[in-house]
Protein backbone atom coordinates (compact mmCIF):
# COMPACT_ATOMS: atom_id res chain seq x y z
CA UNK A 1 0.00 0.00 0.00
CA UNK A 2 1.10 3.06 -0.72
CA UNK A 3 -0.16 7.19 0.24
CA UNK A 4 1.62 10.16 0.45
CA UNK A 5 1.32 9.47 4.45
CA UNK A 6 2.72 5.69 4.63
CA UNK A 7 5.84 5.60 3.31
CA UNK A 8 7.18 2.67 5.01
CA UNK A 9 4.87 0.16 3.13
CA UNK A 10 6.17 -1.72 0.09
CA UNK A 11 4.55 -2.67 -3.12
CA UNK A 12 5.41 -5.76 -4.16
CA UNK A 13 3.12 -8.70 -4.54
CA UNK A 14 3.87 -12.28 -3.75
CA UNK A 15 1.60 -15.20 -4.54
CA UNK A 16 0.64 -17.10 -1.93
CA UNK A 17 -0.24 -20.82 -1.62
CA UNK A 18 -2.30 -22.36 0.97
CA UNK A 19 0.65 -23.20 3.12
CA UNK A 20 2.33 -19.71 3.20
CA UNK A 21 -0.48 -18.28 3.69
CA UNK A 22 -1.70 -20.30 7.06
CA UNK A 23 2.00 -20.17 7.84
CA UNK A 24 2.37 -16.09 7.78
CA UNK A 25 -1.21 -14.57 8.53
CA UNK A 26 -2.42 -14.86 12.02
CA UNK A 27 -5.15 -16.99 13.46
CA UNK A 28 -7.58 -15.54 15.05
CA UNK A 29 -7.49 -15.40 18.81
CA UNK A 30 -10.83 -17.81 19.03
CA UNK A 31 -9.81 -20.40 16.95
CA UNK A 32 -9.07 -22.94 19.25
CA UNK A 33 -12.79 -22.57 21.14
CA UNK A 34 -14.25 -22.56 17.79
CA UNK A 35 -13.12 -25.69 16.89
CA UNK A 36 -14.06 -27.50 19.81
CA UNK A 37 -17.00 -26.52 19.63
CA UNK A 38 -17.54 -27.76 16.12
CA UNK A 39 -15.91 -30.81 17.02
CA UNK A 40 -18.54 -31.55 19.80
CA UNK A 41 -21.51 -30.62 17.13
CA UNK A 42 -20.12 -33.23 14.55
CA UNK A 43 -19.50 -35.57 16.68
CA UNK A 44 -23.45 -35.67 17.96
CA UNK A 45 -24.43 -35.44 14.50
CA UNK A 46 -22.43 -38.33 13.20
CA UNK A 47 -23.47 -40.33 16.82
CA UNK A 48 -27.53 -39.40 15.19
CA UNK A 49 -26.48 -40.50 12.03
CA UNK A 50 -27.11 -37.20 10.51
CA UNK A 51 -25.51 -35.69 7.23
CA UNK A 52 -23.96 -32.40 7.91
CA UNK A 53 -23.07 -29.54 5.58
CA UNK A 54 -20.79 -26.72 5.66
CA UNK A 55 -22.80 -23.44 4.94
CA UNK A 56 -20.77 -20.42 4.53
CA UNK A 57 -22.22 -17.04 3.75
CA UNK A 58 -22.12 -13.56 3.36
CA UNK A 59 -19.44 -11.19 2.22
CA UNK A 60 -15.91 -11.28 3.96
CA UNK A 61 -14.10 -7.96 4.97
CA UNK A 62 -10.28 -6.87 3.70
CA UNK A 63 -8.92 -4.61 6.63
CA UNK A 64 -6.51 -1.44 5.64
CA UNK A 65 -5.04 -1.10 8.69
CA UNK A 66 -4.08 -3.29 11.91
CA UNK A 67 -6.20 -1.05 14.17
CA UNK A 68 -8.38 -1.12 11.55
CA UNK A 69 -10.61 2.08 10.31
CA UNK A 70 -11.06 1.38 7.17
CA UNK A 71 -11.80 -2.01 5.20
CA UNK A 72 -12.84 -3.35 2.04
CA UNK A 73 -16.14 -5.05 1.98
CA UNK A 74 -18.39 -6.98 -0.26
CA UNK A 75 -22.76 -6.45 -1.30
CA UNK A 76 -23.55 -9.91 -0.36
CA UNK A 77 -26.29 -9.54 2.77
CA UNK A 78 -26.01 -13.27 3.30
CA UNK A 79 -29.82 -14.10 1.60
CA UNK A 80 -28.49 -17.09 -0.34
CA UNK A 81 -26.62 -18.55 2.79
CA UNK A 82 -29.08 -18.33 5.94
CA UNK A 83 -32.01 -19.28 3.02
CA UNK A 84 -29.96 -22.33 1.94
CA UNK A 85 -29.77 -23.20 5.54
CA UNK A 86 -32.99 -23.47 6.43
CA UNK A 87 -33.99 -25.67 3.22
CA UNK A 88 -30.88 -27.95 4.19
CA UNK A 89 -32.25 -28.27 8.11
CA UNK A 90 -35.59 -29.14 6.86
CA UNK A 91 -34.14 -32.04 4.45
CA UNK A 92 -32.85 -33.78 7.83
CA UNK A 93 -29.35 -32.36 7.43
CA UNK A 94 -27.22 -30.82 10.09
CA UNK A 95 -25.89 -27.65 9.24
CA UNK A 96 -22.74 -25.67 10.23
CA UNK A 97 -23.59 -22.33 9.55
CA UNK A 98 -20.26 -19.87 8.86
CA UNK A 99 -21.78 -16.25 8.47
CA UNK A 100 -20.59 -12.62 8.46
CA UNK A 101 -21.05 -11.46 11.21
CA UNK A 102 -24.31 -9.97 11.82
CA UNK A 103 -25.23 -10.96 8.55
CA UNK A 104 -28.31 -13.05 7.77
CA UNK A 105 -29.74 -15.78 9.53
CA UNK A 106 -31.84 -19.49 9.24
CA UNK A 107 -35.49 -18.28 10.50
CA UNK A 108 -34.76 -14.35 11.87
CA UNK A 109 -33.95 -13.40 8.34
CA UNK A 110 -37.72 -13.31 7.50
CA UNK A 111 -38.04 -10.86 10.52
CA UNK A 112 -35.01 -8.78 9.88
CA UNK A 113 -34.73 -5.37 10.78
CA UNK A 114 -35.28 -4.00 7.74
CA UNK A 115 -37.65 -6.03 5.91
CA UNK A 116 -40.28 -6.84 8.69
CA UNK A 117 -39.16 -5.24 11.75
CA UNK A 118 -39.75 -7.20 14.99
CA UNK A 119 -41.40 -4.10 17.20
CA UNK A 120 -43.89 -3.65 14.24
CA UNK A 121 -45.10 -6.95 15.43
CA UNK A 122 -45.83 -5.47 19.07
CA UNK A 123 -48.59 -4.15 20.57
CA UNK A 124 -48.86 -2.96 24.39
CA UNK A 125 -52.65 -4.41 24.77
CA UNK A 126 -53.71 -3.63 28.34
CA UNK A 127 -52.14 -3.10 31.93
CA UNK A 128 -52.76 -5.75 34.37
CA UNK A 129 -51.84 -6.49 37.88
CA UNK A 130 -48.76 -8.04 38.72
CA UNK A 131 -48.03 -11.46 38.93
CA UNK A 132 -46.78 -12.65 42.13
CA UNK A 133 -43.62 -14.10 40.28
CA UNK A 134 -43.15 -11.44 37.95
CA UNK A 135 -42.42 -8.82 41.43
CA UNK A 136 -39.21 -10.63 42.33
CA UNK A 137 -37.99 -9.70 38.76
CA UNK A 138 -39.00 -6.33 38.81
CA UNK A 139 -37.16 -3.01 40.42
CA UNK A 140 -40.36 -1.38 40.26
CA UNK A 141 -42.46 -3.89 42.30
CA UNK A 142 -45.64 -2.15 42.77
CA UNK A 143 -45.82 -1.01 38.94
CA UNK A 144 -48.72 -3.25 37.14
CA UNK A 145 -47.20 -5.33 34.74
CA UNK A 146 -47.94 -4.36 30.68
CA UNK A 147 -49.28 -7.33 28.59
CA UNK A 148 -47.15 -7.54 24.97
CA UNK A 149 -48.99 -8.92 21.90
CA UNK A 150 -47.90 -10.34 18.79
CA UNK A 151 -50.24 -9.08 15.57
CA UNK A 152 -48.83 -10.53 12.26
CA UNK A 153 -50.77 -10.01 9.10
CA UNK A 154 -49.31 -13.30 8.41
CA UNK A 155 -49.68 -15.13 11.47
CA UNK A 156 -49.76 -18.65 9.73
CA UNK A 157 -46.33 -17.51 8.10
CA UNK A 158 -44.95 -16.13 11.73
CA UNK A 159 -45.85 -19.21 13.09
CA UNK A 160 -44.69 -22.14 10.51
CA UNK A 161 -41.36 -19.76 10.92
CA UNK A 162 -40.90 -19.85 14.76
CA UNK A 163 -42.06 -23.36 14.96
CA UNK A 164 -39.30 -24.72 12.49
CA UNK A 165 -36.73 -22.06 14.72
CA UNK A 166 -38.48 -24.11 17.71
CA UNK A 167 -37.71 -27.40 16.48
CA UNK A 168 -34.47 -26.57 15.68
CA UNK A 169 -33.40 -25.76 18.55
CA UNK A 170 -34.65 -28.23 20.49
CA UNK A 171 -32.93 -31.17 17.92
CA UNK A 172 -30.09 -29.18 18.00
CA UNK A 173 -29.25 -29.09 14.38
CA UNK A 174 -28.04 -26.09 13.84
CA UNK A 175 -24.30 -24.42 14.83
CA UNK A 176 -23.43 -21.05 14.36
CA UNK A 177 -20.11 -19.85 13.83
CA UNK A 178 -18.91 -16.01 12.84
CA UNK A 179 -16.18 -14.38 10.58
CA UNK A 180 -15.54 -10.68 10.03
CA UNK A 181 -12.10 -10.69 8.07
CA UNK A 182 -11.43 -12.81 4.94
CA UNK A 183 -8.02 -14.36 6.81
CA UNK A 184 -10.84 -15.48 9.73
CA UNK A 185 -12.97 -16.94 7.01
CA UNK A 186 -10.03 -19.01 5.73
CA UNK A 187 -8.97 -20.18 9.00
CA UNK A 188 -12.41 -21.13 9.87
CA UNK A 189 -12.93 -22.65 6.83
CA UNK A 190 -9.62 -24.88 6.87
CA UNK A 191 -10.72 -26.03 10.27
CA UNK A 192 -14.07 -26.81 10.14
CA UNK A 193 -12.99 -28.89 6.81
CA UNK A 194 -10.47 -30.96 8.65
CA UNK A 195 -13.09 -31.66 11.53
CA UNK A 196 -15.87 -32.42 9.04
CA UNK A 197 -13.62 -35.01 6.84
CA UNK A 198 -13.85 -37.41 9.98
CA UNK A 199 -17.71 -38.02 8.26
CA UNK A 200 -16.37 -38.73 4.47
CA UNK A 201 -19.11 -39.09 2.28
CA UNK A 202 -21.97 -37.50 4.90
CA UNK A 203 -20.36 -34.10 4.83
CA UNK A 204 -20.77 -31.52 2.21
CA UNK A 205 -19.82 -27.94 1.63
CA UNK A 206 -22.19 -25.41 0.01
CA UNK A 207 -19.69 -22.38 -0.34
CA UNK A 208 -22.08 -19.48 -0.75
CA UNK A 209 -19.78 -16.83 0.87
CA UNK A 210 -18.87 -14.04 -1.21
CA UNK A 211 -15.29 -14.11 -0.60
CA UNK A 212 -12.66 -11.49 -1.64
CA UNK A 213 -10.38 -12.51 -4.26
CA UNK A 214 -7.68 -9.95 -2.91
CA UNK A 215 -5.99 -9.07 0.87
CA UNK A 216 -3.79 -7.11 2.23
CA UNK A 217 -0.78 -9.76 4.23
CA UNK A 218 -0.49 -8.48 7.89
CA UNK A 219 2.86 -7.34 6.69
CA UNK A 220 2.05 -4.95 4.25
CA UNK A 221 -0.65 -3.49 6.77
CA UNK A 222 -0.12 -0.12 8.34
CA UNK A 223 -0.43 -0.21 12.13
CA UNK A 224 -2.47 2.40 11.97
CA UNK A 225 -4.97 4.47 10.64
CA UNK A 226 -3.86 5.73 6.82
CA UNK A 227 -3.60 9.56 7.02
CA UNK A 228 -5.11 11.41 4.42
CA UNK A 229 -4.17 14.72 3.14
CA UNK A 230 -1.01 13.89 1.03
CA UNK A 231 -2.39 13.05 -2.02
CA UNK A 232 -4.00 9.98 -3.41
CA UNK A 233 -3.82 6.94 -1.97
CA UNK A 234 -2.88 3.42 -4.03
CA UNK A 235 -3.41 -0.01 -2.55
CA UNK A 236 -1.47 -3.19 -4.40
CA UNK A 237 -3.28 -6.20 -3.20
CA UNK A 238 -2.13 -10.15 -3.04
CA UNK A 239 -3.75 -12.75 -4.27
CA UNK A 240 -5.83 -14.70 -1.81
CA UNK A 241 -4.64 -18.83 -2.07
CA UNK A 242 -7.22 -20.76 -4.22
CA UNK A 243 -8.26 -23.18 -1.18
CA UNK A 244 -10.65 -24.82 -2.77
CA UNK A 245 -7.55 -26.88 -4.18
CA UNK A 246 -6.75 -27.42 -1.16
CA UNK A 247 -9.82 -28.76 0.66
CA UNK A 248 -10.14 -31.17 -2.26
CA UNK A 249 -6.65 -32.57 -2.24
CA UNK A 250 -5.76 -32.26 1.11
CA UNK A 251 -8.62 -31.06 3.78
CA UNK A 252 -11.83 -33.05 3.29
CA UNK A 253 -11.22 -35.41 0.01
CA UNK A 254 -14.19 -37.26 0.58
CA UNK A 255 -16.50 -34.27 1.18
CA UNK A 256 -19.22 -33.56 -1.46
CA UNK A 257 -18.01 -29.69 -2.48
CA UNK A 258 -20.24 -27.60 -3.59
CA UNK A 259 -19.39 -23.86 -4.86
CA UNK A 260 -20.74 -20.65 -6.17
CA UNK A 261 -19.61 -18.35 -9.13
CA UNK A 262 -20.69 -15.49 -9.32
CA UNK A 263 -20.92 -12.61 -12.37
CA UNK A 264 -22.34 -9.80 -13.75
CA UNK A 265 -21.22 -10.75 -17.30
CA UNK A 266 -23.61 -13.39 -17.81
CA UNK A 267 -21.43 -14.55 -20.75
CA UNK A 268 -18.54 -15.45 -18.55
CA UNK A 269 -21.03 -17.75 -16.30
CA UNK A 270 -21.00 -20.95 -17.70
CA UNK A 271 -16.93 -21.17 -19.05
CA UNK A 272 -15.70 -19.65 -15.81
CA UNK A 273 -17.56 -22.56 -13.70
CA UNK A 274 -16.86 -25.04 -16.14
CA UNK A 275 -13.00 -23.70 -15.65
CA UNK A 276 -13.51 -23.79 -11.95
CA UNK A 277 -14.76 -27.65 -12.27
CA UNK A 278 -11.98 -28.89 -13.69
CA UNK A 279 -9.34 -26.67 -12.10
CA UNK A 280 -10.44 -27.70 -8.64
CA UNK A 281 -12.30 -31.16 -9.21
CA UNK A 282 -14.71 -30.88 -7.28
CA UNK A 283 -18.11 -31.60 -7.26
CA UNK A 284 -20.55 -28.92 -8.10
CA UNK A 285 -20.17 -25.31 -9.06
CA UNK A 286 -23.11 -23.34 -9.40
CA UNK A 287 -23.02 -20.41 -11.50
CA UNK A 288 -25.01 -17.40 -10.93
CA UNK A 289 -25.63 -13.58 -12.22
CA UNK A 290 -25.38 -10.83 -9.73
CA UNK A 291 -29.19 -9.74 -10.74
CA UNK A 292 -30.58 -12.72 -11.73
CA UNK A 293 -29.58 -14.75 -8.76
CA UNK A 294 -33.11 -15.55 -7.25
CA UNK A 295 -34.72 -16.77 -10.86
CA UNK A 296 -32.29 -18.80 -12.03
CA UNK A 297 -28.53 -20.32 -11.53
CA UNK A 298 -26.98 -22.83 -13.19
CA UNK A 299 -25.54 -26.32 -11.89
CA UNK A 300 -22.28 -27.32 -13.55
CA UNK A 301 -21.41 -30.74 -12.61
CA UNK A 302 -19.60 -34.22 -14.32
CA UNK A 303 -22.25 -36.12 -15.77
CA UNK A 304 -22.98 -39.66 -13.82
CA UNK A 305 -20.13 -42.06 -14.57
CA UNK A 306 -21.92 -44.86 -17.30
CA UNK A 307 -20.52 -47.70 -15.27
CA UNK A 308 -18.99 -47.98 -11.67
CA UNK A 309 -16.28 -49.47 -14.12
CA UNK A 310 -14.69 -45.69 -14.83
CA UNK A 311 -12.08 -45.06 -12.67
CA UNK A 312 -11.12 -41.59 -11.25
CA UNK A 313 -8.87 -40.57 -13.50
CA UNK A 314 -10.64 -41.43 -16.09
CA UNK A 315 -13.42 -39.29 -15.27
CA UNK A 316 -11.31 -36.18 -14.22
CA UNK A 317 -9.62 -36.05 -18.04
CA UNK A 318 -13.34 -36.16 -19.56
CA UNK A 319 -13.94 -32.48 -19.49
CA UNK A 320 -16.24 -33.26 -22.43
CA UNK A 321 -18.79 -35.12 -19.60
CA UNK A 322 -19.13 -31.43 -18.21
CA UNK A 323 -22.77 -30.91 -17.83
CA UNK A 324 -24.94 -27.80 -17.13
CA UNK A 325 -28.36 -27.77 -16.07
CA UNK A 326 -30.39 -24.68 -15.62
CA UNK A 327 -32.62 -24.14 -12.41
CA UNK A 328 -34.98 -21.73 -13.00
CA UNK A 329 -37.99 -20.43 -10.77
CA UNK A 330 -40.56 -17.82 -12.51
CA UNK A 331 -40.04 -14.02 -11.05
CA UNK A 332 -44.06 -13.62 -10.39
CA UNK A 333 -43.80 -16.81 -8.17
CA UNK A 334 -40.79 -15.96 -6.49
CA UNK A 335 -42.39 -12.41 -5.94
CA UNK A 336 -45.14 -15.02 -4.17
CA UNK A 337 -42.93 -16.37 -2.04
CA UNK A 338 -41.46 -19.29 -3.73
CA UNK A 339 -37.51 -19.24 -3.26
CA UNK A 340 -35.33 -20.85 -5.51
CA UNK A 341 -32.41 -22.34 -2.72
CA UNK A 342 -35.85 -25.04 -2.51
CA UNK A 343 -34.76 -26.42 -5.37
CA UNK A 344 -30.93 -26.01 -5.13
CA UNK A 345 -31.00 -27.53 -1.92
CA UNK A 346 -33.67 -30.43 -3.47
CA UNK A 347 -31.28 -31.50 -6.38
CA UNK A 348 -28.60 -30.81 -4.38
CA UNK A 349 -29.69 -34.10 -1.35
CA UNK A 350 -30.78 -35.58 -4.37
CA UNK A 351 -26.92 -35.80 -6.15
CA UNK A 352 -25.17 -36.11 -2.59
CA UNK A 353 -27.13 -39.09 -1.61
CA UNK A 354 -26.23 -40.72 -5.18
CA UNK A 355 -22.47 -39.68 -4.13
CA UNK A 356 -22.68 -41.52 -0.51
CA UNK A 357 -23.56 -44.46 -2.11
CA UNK A 358 -21.49 -44.26 -5.16
CA UNK A 359 -17.94 -46.03 -4.62
CA UNK A 360 -15.97 -43.59 -7.52
CA UNK A 361 -16.15 -39.95 -7.67
CA UNK A 362 -18.70 -38.43 -10.10
O1 LIG B 1 -25.87 -13.12 -0.04
P1 LIG B 1 -26.66 -12.93 -1.29
O2 LIG B 1 -27.85 -13.83 -1.32
O3 LIG B 1 -27.02 -11.51 -1.50
O4 LIG B 1 -25.70 -13.32 -2.51
C1 LIG B 1 -25.35 -14.66 -2.71
C2 LIG B 1 -24.08 -14.77 -3.58
C3 LIG B 1 -24.33 -14.11 -4.92
C4 LIG B 1 -22.93 -14.09 -2.88
C5 LIG B 1 -23.79 -16.29 -3.77
O5 LIG B 1 -24.82 -16.88 -4.45
C6 LIG B 1 -22.48 -16.49 -4.53
O6 LIG B 1 -22.44 -16.50 -5.72
N1 LIG B 1 -21.37 -16.66 -3.80
C7 LIG B 1 -20.04 -16.82 -4.38
C8 LIG B 1 -19.53 -15.50 -4.87
C9 LIG B 1 -18.17 -15.60 -5.52
O7 LIG B 1 -18.07 -15.84 -6.74
O8 LIG B 1 -17.21 -15.45 -4.78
Amino acid sequence: MSSGSNPESSSSSQLFSAESYFATQPSPPALDADVTGVRTFIARQAKAGRRVVLVTSGGTTVPLELNVVRFLDNFSAGTRGATSAEYFLSAGYAVIFLHRQHSLQPYSRHYSHSTNPFLDFLELEQIAEPQAASLTLSSQTSSPEPIITVRSSDPKHLHTVLSAYKAVHRAGTLHTMTFVTVNEYLWLLRAVSKELNVLGRNAMYYLAAAVSDFFLPREKMSEHKIQSGKGSLIIEMDQVPKILKSMVDEWTPEGFIVSFKLETDSSLLVPKARAALERYGHQVVIGNELHRRKFEVVFVARSAPPSPEHNRDCLEDASSQIEETWLRIDEQIAGAGKEIEEDIIYELVRRHSLWTRSQIRV
